[in-house]
């Protein structure tokens, strides 16, 4: 039973067709130079309007780049608002907000090399280069400056600069290309790895790219994150393959490795680090700034250089969030990497890439849900606040009030617009917004993965913010203050190099870089990056055996082969000493210890500590996993189940799978709109999404004008406000649930539904040989109120009083049974709390769940 919102939405929902028709057409003549229109084609906006979209996103990046060229180059960014050159604060040098990227090197120019190839600019693109190549020859230059920042914009954006100026495949390769943009990189790549020199193990954040880390204060070396140690994988391997020079990717892999190694018992990362001895600082986790890109790399790198390891740190990594960093609403929140308790309820703007990265993964519906909620953080602010506190509720609210919020109330002692006000302050917890790109690259692979024109929408309401509110005399400035709405006099690299391309590529289908033969991988810093035998490889290493020095002056005969200039001497001797102590160890994966796989290294006479027992995490070498890996998981299997023709896949998640969305609409319109729970996150945050007052009369992007009437023909729906209560709860313990076997049940080839099956198992649901380690969590069924589903509940056949809505990571649909089976019932229940009924539902403490019964065995 699907109920529909009240008010508006059910209203627009019955129009008339031939009224919609009449209005677009009044629109048409009035307002809109270009209208919408549907068309299959393009995810239902017409040809004309995406045109429209592409070329008014390309006239923001030209005034963008063409205002940065005008007044800022040499330097590195022009000031929006005052139209003066913006570069490094020579005064300040803890002013790591702008010092961290800005090198003095035009970071803006390098950032964007590659975003004229995205917008089909050869000549622009060719110009630039042109133009790197009459003012830099190498980047000696006396800046500190953190090493992640300049990996991702100035070392990535050359990298993919070379690779379309050197791949004739792209169409944009250059006459005579000589590889310099690459011999630039390589240059720039020795300086940053310098910051590996550092004997606690992980690189130091911040190098001077003239003299190396050490000449970094020591108070800017402290401070080190996740995603700053993990997430030069990519760069770095690339440039190591390109350069046909190992040391690059071979210290980041090692690097990441081990990092990854140091996960907690729950394969959680905490994300701050002390550069100094490479200890956690503290143990809190989730997936926005200080480690968002170490999901990102793991995922990327595997894909690039179809790397099996860095596959395995995805899904297990990814599996870990999913078990205990995921909300009811789909929100991966913030918490403890050990015991996994709620830390802090807040989500940032960084967080916004997530969903994104979920779609690359083929994970669409996670991926949606989180989305969800950024999604309405621009309907509410027209912006992504940097931090936003969707607990709002504990501090003005409930501070004060002990009933729960309804959206008229007002606090005691506060009319109504203060109480909107100071809930709104509770909200937004860091107020800025400088035009980050995360949320439009996340709508931007949505809309690739499902062609839905709701994304188009909402890209199109993004677009025409920038056209207004962000617009400055010399590019675009962000919001300094969301609150009050001040304009932040600055527009970094990345709004021209990641938020306009993403733009830009949404409205744009037939882009090169969505057909065959241009797939690429994005880096973090959107730069198109691909790897394939057929590149060439410019030898920059040119074979020379690296030489056991230990004094100054090899190194330097090796540089003169490859540079014209005098090599930055500093810089060089340290590499090469980094050469000689960081020789390359081997690749260590994380494993559990099974029976099975003890057994395994017994036979095969593998040495292994006396101590080592089953059940504890180690890490081996590539030839041990090799070995182990049959043994990794048990095979469980079910007599039933087999006998009903169907088979059991461990992979109960899906990690591996790519999710389809179906397009099963014969007219084009937004199945987005009829997602019920697209509006539980208006529901249940509702405390915290108040818009600050000079952006209360927007409306919200789903349901304005002629975009609803022409794509929401079959209606929004929603499910009523769910009034059952969602508990977690846990059995056995935190540490298992990683490795705890739980199997999807899948059709086997000759399977036949049979309806009147005795015990009616189906594809889809899920298996459990024992029903031992698991985090779950429950709603409790309580008659006459609304269910998660939206359905009243009813006093049912059995009574049901709990139903389970998640198990170890798995959100259930409303249909799925979870089978146990019978043989670990009968024989194991080592907590004493589990039983079963005569109709083969299982109890826990007594109370019946409707949704986990009994398979014999
Ligand atoms: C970008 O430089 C990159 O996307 C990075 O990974 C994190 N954030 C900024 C933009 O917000």
């Amino acid at each position: 039973m699907y109920a529909t919102q009240p008010g508006i939405f059910f209203q627009i929902a019955n129009v008339d067709m031939t009224v919609v028709l009449v209005y677009l057409l009044q629109l048409l003549v009035t307002c809109f130079p270009v209208t919408y229109a549907s068309s299959g084609k393009y995810g239902g906006f017409s040809e004309l309007h995406l045109k429209d979209l592409r070329n008014r996103t390309k006239s923001l990046f030209y005034h963008g780049f063409n205002s940065y060229m005008a007044h800022g180059f040499p330097y590195d960014e022009v000031d929006p608002l005052t139209c003066e050159p913006a570069s490094r604060d020579y005064e300040d040098i803890h002013n790591t907000w702008k010092n961290d990227a800005m090198g003095n090197y035009s970071l803006t120019l390098f950032d964007t090399l590659d975003a004229f190839v995205v917008l089909g600019d050869k000549q622009g693109f060719e110009r630039n280069i042109q133009l790197i190549r009459d003012t830099y020859q190498n980047f000696d230059i006396d800046a500190n400056i953190q090493v992640f920042e300049t990996t991702i914009r100035v070392l990535g954006g050359l990298l993919s600069a070379h690779l379309y100026a050197s791949d004739e495949r792209r169409g944009y390769s250059i006459e005579n290309y000589d590889g310099f943009l690459l011999r630039l990189a390589y240059d720039l790549g020795k300086r940053l790895v310098l910051a590996f020199e550092n004997k606690s193990g992980v690189p130091y954040p911040r190098t001077n790219l003239r003299y190396g880390p050490l000449k970094v204060p020591k108070s800017l070396q402290r401070e080190q994150c996740t995603a700053g140690i993990t997430s030069l994988i990519l760069e770095f391997g690339l440039l190591s393959r390109l350069t046909n020079d190992p040391i690059f990717e071979l210290i980041s892999r090692k690097t990441f490795l081990n990092m990854w190694s140091s996960k907690t018992v729950l394969g959680l990362l905490p994300m701050t680090v002390d550069a100094r001895s490479n200890i956690f600082t503290d143990q809190i986790t989730g997936v926005g700034a200080s480690i968002d890109s170490f999901y990102e790399y793991a995922l990327k790198y595997s894909i690039l250089f179809d790397d099996e390891i860095f596959n395995d740190i995805w899904q297990e990594s990814y599996k870990a969030l999913l078990m205990h960093s995921q909300n009811s609403i789909g929100i991966f929140t913030n918490i403890h990497a050990s015991n996994a308790a709620a830390a802090r309820e807040w989500i940032d703007a960084l967080g916004a890439f997530f969903p994104g990265l979920l779609v690359l993964a083929g994970d669409l519906k996670n991926a949606f849900d989180f989305y969800t909620v950024y999604f309405k953080l621009w309907n509410t602010y027209g912006a992504i606040p940097e931090r936003w506190d969707f607990s709002g509720f504990r501090w003005s609210y409930a501070n004060r009030n002990s009933k729960p919020y309804h959206l008229l109330d007002s606090l005691p002692g506060m009319s109504l617009e203060e109480t909107k006000v100071a809930l709104m302050n509770d909200a937004v917890l860091l107020e800025w917004y400088p035009l980050r790109p995360e949320f439009v690259e996340s709508t931007y692979f949505l809309y690739r993965a499902t062609k839905d024109p709701f994304f188009l929408r909402v890209g199109e309401a993004i677009l025409q913010r920038f056209e207004t509110e962000f617009h400055a005399p010399c590019g675009f400035a962000g919001i300094d203050n969301i609150r009050i709405g001040t304009r932040q006099a600055r527009m970094e690299s990345f709004v021209l190099s990641e938020t306009l391309k993403y733009l830009y590529l949404l409205f744009d289908p037939e882009n090169d870089l969505h057909t065959k033969n241009g797939a690429a991988i994005f880096s973090t810093e959107a730069h198109p990056f691909w790897f394939d035998d057929k590149l060439k490889v410019y030898n920059m290493h040119q074979d020379i055996a690296i030489p056991e020095i230990t004094e100054k002056g090899v190194m330097e005969a090796v540089w003169d082969k490859l540079f014209a200039q005098a090599p930055p001497q500093e810089v060089d001797i340290q590499f090469a000493k980094l050469r000689l102590e960081k020789n390359a160890l081997p690749d260590y994966t994380p494993i559990t210890l099974t029976e099975r796989m003890k057994e395994a290294l017994d036979r095969y006479h593998v040495k292994y500590p006396s101590n080592l027992e089953p059940g504890k995490r180690i890490f081996v070498n590539p030839k041990v996993y090799q070995l182990l890996k049959p043994y990794m998981t048990e095979k469980d299997s079910n007599r039933i189940i087999q006998e009903m023709n169907l088979t059991l896949d461990p992979d109960y998640l899906g990690l591996s799978k790519c999710q389809v969305f179906s397009r099963d609409h014969t007219f084009v319109h937004s199945k987005i709109l009829q997602y019920p729970m697209f509006y539980r996150v208006n529901d249940r945050y509702q405390v915290a999404l108040h818009s600050p007052p000079y952006y209360r009369n927007t409306t919200n992007i789903e349901i304005d004008g002629p975009f609803y009437d022409l794509f929401g023909t079959n209606g929004m729906v929603s499910f009523p406000t769910q009034s059952t209560e969602d508990f977690d709860a846990l059995i056995g313990s935190l540490e298992g649930v990683l490795d705890t076997r739980i199997y999807r049940v899948v059709a086997g080839p000759n399977y036949q539904p049979d309806e009147n099956a005795t015990v009616p198992i189906l594809p889809q649901d899920l298996y459990l040989p024992a029903l031992d380690n698991l985090r779950m969590t429950f709603e409790r069924l309580t008659p006459g109120r609304i269910d998660r589903y939206g359905q009243i509940v009813e006093v049912g056949q059995y009574n049901c009083s709990l139903r389970l809505l998640k198990i170890n990571g798995c959100n259930l649909e409303m249909d799925d049974i979870v089978w146990v089976d019978y043989g670990w019932l009968r024989t194991s229940n080592p907590y004493g709390n589990i039983g079963y009924t005569q109709n083969g539902f299982l109890t826990i403490n007594g109370e019946l769940v409707a949704n986990i019964r009994i398979v014999p065995d």
